[in-house]
């Protein structure tokens, strides 16, 4: 069963000194982010919020053959400057630094995509070639919407279209989905 392990302000202090493969999860403050890591635990073990700005550290969680790290929220407009910039250094820090990462996952609505969500694309991608985009919050939207517009999203974000994955943690649509595509990215570097 998965479970939360630890929270830290930066990279070294998360400590966990092993091979274990981590993929972590960036994006907008209030996308879905800990409700996401909650619909695949199958469990409440990450806090979730109504306001926006809830994870505010880096959270680490133990799924058994590899971890799920929760990144804090970027964007949100209530947070003082200093704020923005410590976030900001978090995620770099630990997507610069943090030997374990093996896949990054931007996870965005995907009735909003952000100019700010298509710059933090681009900058993952700087060090990662294989970038997952979940597109989450897709029960607020028609089935076809995805469908109808996955070529203007991958184009926006500069992405080849199977990497675009809509989801809805609250409906659970496509979660079985990514535990499978973890498990075999997992698999393949044993
Ligand atoms: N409609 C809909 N709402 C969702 C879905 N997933 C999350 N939400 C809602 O979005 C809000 C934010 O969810 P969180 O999981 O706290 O978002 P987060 O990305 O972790 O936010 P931060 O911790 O601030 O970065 C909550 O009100 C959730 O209930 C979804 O699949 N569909
Ligand atoms: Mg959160």
């Amino acid at each position: 069963m998965a479970k939360f392990i630890k929270s830290a302000d930066c990279v070294n202090a998360i400590a966990l000194d092993d091979q274990v493969v981590e993929f972590c999860f960036v994006g907008r403050s209030n996308v879905g982010k800990s409700t996401l890591i909650n619909a695949l635990a199958n469990a409440r073990i990450a806090r979730v919020s109504k306001q926006p700005g809830r994870t505010q550290l880096i959270n680490v969680f133990d799924f058994g053959d590899y971890r799920i790290v929760d990144l804090p929220g970027y964007g949100y407009a209530q947070v003082s400057k200093e704020k923005h910039f410590e976030i900001n250094q978090m995620l770099v820090d630990y997507i610069s630094n943090r030997s374990n990462l093996f896949c990054v996952f931007l996870i965005c609505d995907l009735a909003h995509i952000s100019k700010l969500d298509v710059d933090v694309y681009k900058n993952i991608t700087k060090r990662f070639a294989n970038v997952y985009v979940v597109l989450n919050k897709s029960d607020k939207l028609a089935n076809s919407y995805f469908d109808n517009n996955k070529h203007k999203i991958a184009k926006e974000l500069g992405c080849p279209v199977p990497n675009l994955i809509p989801v809805s943690a609250f409906k659970k649509l496509n979660i079985s989905y990514i535990k499978r595509l973890m498990n075999i990215l997992t698999k393949k570097l044993k």
